[in-house]
């Protein structure tokens, strides 16, 4: 009988209801594999499946910690351990008052599907809190991250669960947080990735998410007769992965209009530079100010409330959050003429604007495949920890860029293609699906 995932889709929408992103993501992949799976008699297993979607463990826990007004501060922290068949839980904390169950789960799933992908020994597992840096000051940041280490580094464990950043987590939350979970341990070991150079991190691991982002992009232009060169980019987000995504397409030779945050969008129709961007990384990560004062000091444009997706591109890199393109959205960059969408952020498009990427016939990069690259040099990090090394730049790079083009052709075989260009959406779920259903099912059931 034909696999048919409507069950699973109906069981999980009546278990999950009020999880709406986990839900989104669940409906997205099952749509997405079931094609392969009805092909491949291998791969039906009922309880495989079931069980990926389900995280292996979800811990929760109270974070009191105590201001340096001297008020009482309550947080909630988690970690969701999705899934240890490929290598030690690993995925990124987020620090940002939106995080729940539903985006936890929805990241840890995307998560073991994009780990799967890179072919490296990485399992997946996401966590963080509601708590928000961006209210609190450095000396609070501090308090925070130790509470929360307090609470969490009994998990933290270079050969079971080795967290790193996300929204909200820079190489300064890791640090504050690494530095007390190896006071509490009484050692030193490499249960983060993120760590600053001098505290063991790797070359290139800020960079690594957007300019591996930039390499994918790279390969589809090149495999779909596209010249870099020629043309105009529009990014949202100015956190770590908008920014080197920014910097690494300059360096491509592409004309990038725009960067966002929370607040509005920066629009620069002739294109940012090295100079406005370095700017751009000063305010935003260093002092983590606001755009509009980029906007002020170079005289652009900033449309407050505003999203990058209703100015013209030819590439539109989403590198901010979950759903903050919509098909309405997706619709204005199809009418303006955008030819390839990559994902820096994760499911920063709704399951309805990839649909209609995919109807118009637009390249679309999906997040797990194209921003595999931050957590692929967190796997270089782990390596060069348990080896007591350090590799330079150069090596990193080159094995980032060798490690995105394993994901992309994986992407490419996969995937087919759909509408005459190639399907990478269908092939990153389905060969993330393969290589994690092939490990589980060779562990046993349990
Ligand atoms: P940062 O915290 O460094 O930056 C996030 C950026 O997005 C900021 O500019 C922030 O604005 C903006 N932003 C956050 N939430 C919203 C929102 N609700 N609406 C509009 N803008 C928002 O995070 P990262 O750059 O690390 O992460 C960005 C995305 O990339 C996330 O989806 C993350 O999961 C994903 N990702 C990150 C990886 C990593 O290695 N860091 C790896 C792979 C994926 P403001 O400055 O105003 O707060
Ligand atoms: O979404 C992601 O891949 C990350 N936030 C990075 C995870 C990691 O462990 O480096």
């Amino acid at each position: 009988m034909a696999f048919d995932p409507q069950p699973i889709v109906e069981e999980f929408h009546d278990k999950y209801t009020h999880q709406k992103e986990f839900l989104q993501v669940v409906d997205s992949f099952l749509n997405k594999v079931t094609p392969f799976i009805r092909e491949n008699p291998d791969y039906q297993d009922r309880g495989v499946i079931l069980r990926m979607l389900e995280p292996d463990q979800i811990i929760s826990f109270r974070v009191s910690w105590v201001d340096s007004e001297g008020k009482e501060q309550l947080n909630r922290g988690y970690r969701v351990q999705f899934n240890r068949a490929l290598g030690p839980y690993k995925g990124g904390l987020r620090f940002h008052p939106s995080v729940n169950l539903s985006i936890l789960k929805f990241l840890g799933f995307e998560q073991s599907l994009k780990n799967s992908l890179t072919g490296l020994q990485l399992g997946a597992a996401k966590g963080g809190s509601d708590f928000n840096p961006g209210d609190h000051s450095d000396l609070d940041v501090m308090r925070f991250c130790q509470a929360f280490a307090a609470e969490f580094f009994h998990i933290a464990n270079s050969e079971a669960d080795v967290p790193a950043g996300d929204i909200g987590v820079s190489e300064r939350e890791i640090g504050y947080i690494f530095g007390y979970t190896n006071k509490l341990k009484r050692k030193f070991s490499g249960s983060f990735t993120g760590k600053s150079l001098e505290s063991g991190g790797s070359c290139l691991r800020p960079q690594a998410t957007g300019y591996g982002c930039l390499y994918f992009v790279e390969q589809m232009l090149r495999d779909n007769d596209l010249k870099p060169g020629k043309m105009t980019a529009n990014i949202s987000g100015a956190g770590s992965v908008a920014i080197y995504a920014c910097e690494k397409a300059l360096e491509m030779g592409i004309k990038v209009q725009t960067l966002s945050d929370s607040r509005g969008v920066l629009v620069d129709k002739k294109g940012l530079d090295e100079e406005k961007l370095a700017f751009i990384k000063e305010v935003k990560m260093e002092k983590r100010g606001k755009m509009e004062e980029v906007a002020e000091k170079f005289g652009l444009e900033f449309e407050k409330g505003k999203k990058p997706w209703g100015y013209a591109c030819d590439i539109a890199l989403p590198c901010a959050t979950q759903n903050e393109l919509s098909e309405e959205d997706a619709e204005k960059l199809i009418d303006n003429g955008c030819k390839v969408v990559a994902e820096g952020a994760n499911m920063p498009c709704t399951n309805e604007a990839v649909d209609l990427f995919m109807k118009e016939g637009i390249l679309y990069a999906p997040g797990k495949a194209s921003n595999a690259g931050g957590v692929s040099v967190s796997a270089f990090e782990m390596a060069q920890n348990r080896l007591g090394m350090r590799w330079s730049a150069e090596e990193v790079d080159e094995k980032l860029r060798q490690t995105m083009k394993h994901i992309y052709q994986q992407c490419v075989e996969y995937g087919g293609k759909i509408n005459g260009k190639p399907n990478y959406v269908t092939g990153a779920n389905t060969a993330g699906f393969a290589r994690l259903y092939r490990a589980m099912k060779n562990q046993g059931v349990f």
